[in-house]
């Protein structure tokens, strides 16, 4: 592995030539991380880019990594496990000091659904190329008949769709177990998960992520045979909103691969089916990749492109509430960036949960700068503070659900322009004075405040403006909330995911 620093688009084009795989996020003039063959280093010098070896030889890097992780499974073997913690299918943090393989990942988390059905289940959501189950664990407070599991707000996440990211499986078992263990200890996560779902999927590539473990320790796609005596599809790349764009390959052997139609493999299409199975209830989703610490908000497909507002302000904001939330755990820096920022990249999977679903979406890129094995000591610190983070848009997920609009029929509108909001009983108290209906006819140009009125206690009301016939009016609620100081028994370390503006201000479009 080769740092290398080129100067014109020339070199850029024989560098991406020479190179074997691509591992800088960034791909461009300038400095690049990227693997070759070492009979390839004289290419280099001969085109003259100077270059610095990062890694001499990949492969005994990824031996090393190995023996580190079994001098880790031998010191596991001669401890007496913690049985009683396991039996109890609660968090067991011994778990989390090495990586997994694909069927320990599947029985951590059957335990958990085993150990705590009432919290946990598993279910079967389709098959991979290769014929392997893809299951997810959904958590959620004991299904009561005043709020039945399957009406609640539901957040999906889920992980390794890329193959080498090991790391990615393991923040989202943790974030899954700690979730399940901090129901019994954790008013805030009890009053979640009693009005939210988390369905969490951490291996959206097992056929990609087995071969890692068995004969490329760098394979990042699916396992798919293209035919033609190449493998693998990037499901990244694979996702039916705007697909077949920049950033994404039409080469069979490309590491970008997008496949030969949107949602044409089976990983892509089992993880849409659960999105789309949650139907309405689908509030936030969160991809989960490494490494270089960023957190991407949506749109990323195209050099230019324009997330439109209100909702570029509303998903930047939550991103930077999510970095925030990771620095103040444990002091590592993640960069709140727009996905195109990073570099154009068609049929992403937030690009088609903002885009086509509408929802809140976030691809995270967790530890560290600079591997794709960082030491297994890096597992539960990056676990921690993509819980905490979690939390946080799960908080602000559900939030969106304390409030309740019916928005009105086209025969209303005709001689009737009234929208009523009515708060739930979860929501915290209104500053009445700051209840603001936010309008526009048309989309695009900037929405206009109209204040609301109060129509009887807790349900509030404004009219909308006058269009002509046919006119599209968009509008959307802005309040605060009266947070923070009302629940002096929060803990004073977890005062930090309702202390941020964004969470006293809420808007419910
Ligand atoms: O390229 C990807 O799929 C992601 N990075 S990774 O190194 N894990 O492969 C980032 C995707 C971000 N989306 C866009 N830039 N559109
Ligand atoms: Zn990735």
């Amino acid at each position: 592995m080769v740092r290398v620093r080129t100067t014109s688009q020339a070199q850029l084009d024989s560098v991406l030539e020479i190179a074997a795989d691509v591992w800088s996020e960034r791909i461009g003039i300038g400095v690049l991380e990227l693997q070759l063959d070492r009979d390839q280093l004289g290419r280099l010098s001969a085109i003259g880019v100077p270059y610095d070896i990062l890694i001499e030889d990949l492969q005994a890097h990824a031996d090393a990594h190995a023996a580190d992780m079994r001098a880790i499974r031998q010191r596991e073997a001669t401890q007496t496990p913690d049985e009683s913690r396991r039996v109890a299918g609660v968090h067991d943090d011994s778990w989390f000091a090495t990586y997994r393989t694909l069927d320990e990942i599947s029985q951590y988390c059957e335990n958990l659904a085993l150990q705590r059905p009432e919290l946990a289940s598993i279910s079967t959501i389709g098959q991979s190329w290769e014929g392997r189950d893809m299951f997810s664990i959904t958590i959620s407070g004991p299904d009561t008949v005043a709020s039945p599991v399957n009406e609640r707000p539901a957040l999906f996440i889920f992980s390794t769709v890329h193959a080498r990211e090991w790391i990615a499986p393991m923040t989202t078992c943790y974030i899954a177990s700690k979730l399940v263990s901090d129901y019994d200890t954790d008013d805030q996560v009890r009053m979640l998960l009693d009005h939210a779902r988390v369905v969490v999927v951490p291996v959206g590539n097992p056929d990609g992520y087995l071969y890692t473990w068995s004969v490329e320790r760098y394979w990042r796609k699916s396992r798919r045979d293209n035919g033609d005596g190449n493998f693998g599809v990037d499901i990244n790349r694979n996702w039916g909103y705007e697909w077949g764009g920049s950033g994404s390959s039409g080469q069979t052997g490309s590491n970008t691969y997008r496949g030969t139609a949107p949602f044409s493999e089976p990983e892509t299409q089992a993880l849409r089916d659960v999105a789309l199975g949650l139907g309405q209830s689908l509030v936030a989703h969160i991809d989960y990749h490494s490494y270089s610490q960023l957190v991407l908000w949506p749109y990323g497909y195209a050099d230019g492109v324009i997330t439109p507002e209100p909702y570029a302000s509303e998903l930047q904001a939550v991103s930077g509430c999510i970095a925030d939330t990771i620095f103040s755990t444990t002091g590592a820096y993640y960069n709140p960036i727009q996905s195109v920022d990073l570099y154009p990249a068609a049929g992403d999977s937030s690009d088609w949960f903002f885009g086509e679903l509408a929802r809140m979406s976030f691809t995270i890129e967790l530890r560290t700068r600079n591997s794709f094995s960082p030491p297994p000591s890096e597992i539960r610190p990056c676990g921690r503070e993509n819980y905490e983070a979690f939390l946080v848009v799960m908080d602000k997920a559900a939030r969106h659900h304390r409030y309740l609009h019916q928005p009105m029929q086209q025969r209303e509108l005709f001689d009737e322009r009234w929208v009523r909001l009515h708060p739930f009983a979860n929501a915290e108290v209104i500053d009445d004075s700051s209840l603001t209906l936010m309008t526009r006819i048309g989309t695009s140009g900037t929405f206009s405040a109209l204040p609301m009125s109060i129509e009887s206690p807790n349900v509030f009301t404004a009219e909308l403006p006058e269009g002509m016939c046919g006119d599209q009016v968009q509008y959307y609620f802005r309040l605060s909330e009266v947070t923070g100081q009302s629940r002096p028994s929060q803990k004073q370390g977890k005062l930090i995911r309702t202390s941020r503006s964004i969470q006293r201000e809420a808007h419910i479009h």
